[in-house]
């Protein structure tokens, strides 16, 4: 943060402390101006704790919807029709683990442990995003996950580039190109079974009828019922609303859909001269709320496979915790047995 640089603390309490702070409101007042002037807020500025307690609930849910993520896709790596799809399919699903692994990082410089946020993941504490509790059925679900799914992300997500908290808005940068790779590479996919066969069309288009809906719900509720908004928008967190972005993405999609040669499942959606965009129809929102609460098609299997898939990668964190232990004393001169435990 250049400028307004007054609410930086140097020598600042630990991260998550509490703030003993006679000069608490001109802080507030400086963080409020950098806010306002478009500047960074680092990790070792003075923050609100609302602010901090939001960006690690969006963060959090943003990091378990990566990892969760790659569940409904890797069901198809070893069904992939091609080696050259089966390369790019792995590549994309180790990309989103790497996502999560950047904005795990990004929640931490906010004070919580990565072991903190997925506790809470495991224990249904916090969310994951909707649109990864529906099923991947046919091959062409790789495809249309990655156009709309992937498509929908860079829609919420470029904005988020632009985020008044650092380390958010830069691990944003990098996700965002991969996700543009992820998003071709769905088009391109649907676009080959869409010129293929009746039966290969007719699965690209039921693909797209199943994830169409989900797909606009990822924006979140409707911006009448987000409650969250608002704050955060003031606080530049959110650059625009719910509702704002989830017409973007509409209007991106409709030419999309035409040079795909698919037709997207919505009878009432069309061009609105006058506004100078589509319209389209209603959005099912018991549904969402209802996935949200933990009753969608997959929940139960996404989360069950998440707590497996941590206890069985137990051993390699110890692995890992004793490789770093042992690499850090042949630095200090300390031994560690094979445990990575300090010997004496
Ligand atoms: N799913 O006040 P609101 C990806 C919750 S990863 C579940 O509007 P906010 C990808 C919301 O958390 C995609 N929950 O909230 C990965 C809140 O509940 P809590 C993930 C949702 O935060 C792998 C309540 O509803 N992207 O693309 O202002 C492979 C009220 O909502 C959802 C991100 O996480 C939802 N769809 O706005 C391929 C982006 N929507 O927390 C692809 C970062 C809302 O009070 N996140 N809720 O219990 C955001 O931009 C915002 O958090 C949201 C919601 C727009 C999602």
């Amino acid at each position: 943060m250049a400028t307004a640089a007054a609410h930086r603390t140097a020598g600042a309490p630990a991260y998550g402390a509490p703030h003993a702070d006679p000069d608490g409101d001109a802080r507030q007042r400086a963080f409020d101006a950098a806010v306002a002037a478009d500047e960074r807020v680092e990790p070792r500025d003075w923050m609100p704790d609302a602010y901090r307690a939001t960006l690690v609930r969006q963060i959090a849910q943003h990091a378990h919807s990566e990892i969760i993520g790659m569940q409904p896709e890797a069901n198809w790596i070893t069904r992939a029709p091609s080696l050259r799809r089966k390369a790019i399919l792995m590549a994309k699903v180790q990309d989103e683990a790497g996502h999560g692994l950047y904005l795990y990082s990004a929640a931490e410089t906010l004070g919580v442990s990565r072991d903190e946020l997925l506790d809470k993941l495991h224990s249904g504490r916090q969310k994951y995003s909707s649109i990864f509790n529906y099923p991947t059925l046919t091959w062409a679900d790789v495809g249309a996950i990655g156009w709309l799914v992937d498509g929908a992300a860079i829609t919420n997500q470029v904005p988020l580039c632009r985020c008044s908290y650092g380390p958010y808005a830069r691990a944003m940068v990098r996700v965002c190109k991969e996700e543009s790779f992820h998003q071709r590479q769905g088009y391109e996919l649907l676009l080959a079974l869409s010129r293929g066969t009746p039966e290969q069309h007719a699965m690209a288009q039921d693909a797209v009828d199943r994830w169409w809906w989900p797909s606009l719900m990822m924006f979140g509720p409707p911006d009448d019922a987000s409650q969250h908004s608002a704050q955060s928008m003031a606080w530049k967190i959110k650059r625009h609303s719910n509702d704002e972005l989830r017409q973007r993405f509409v209007d991106i999609c409709v030419p999309q859909a035409e040079s795909l040669g698919l037709t997207l499942p919505d009878p009432d959606l069309k061009w609105n001269e006058e506004h100078g965009r589509h319209d389209f129809g209603a959005i099912d929102w018991t549904e969402f709320w209802d996935v949200l609460k933990g009753n969608g098609p997959c929940n139960e299997q996404r989360l069950t496979q998440r707590r497996r898939a941590h206890d069985e990668g137990a051993w390699v964190r110890e692995a890992a915790a004793a490789h770093a232990a042992k690499h850090a004393a042949k630095h200090t001169g300390k031994h560690t047995g094979p445990t990575g435990v300090e010997q004496a």
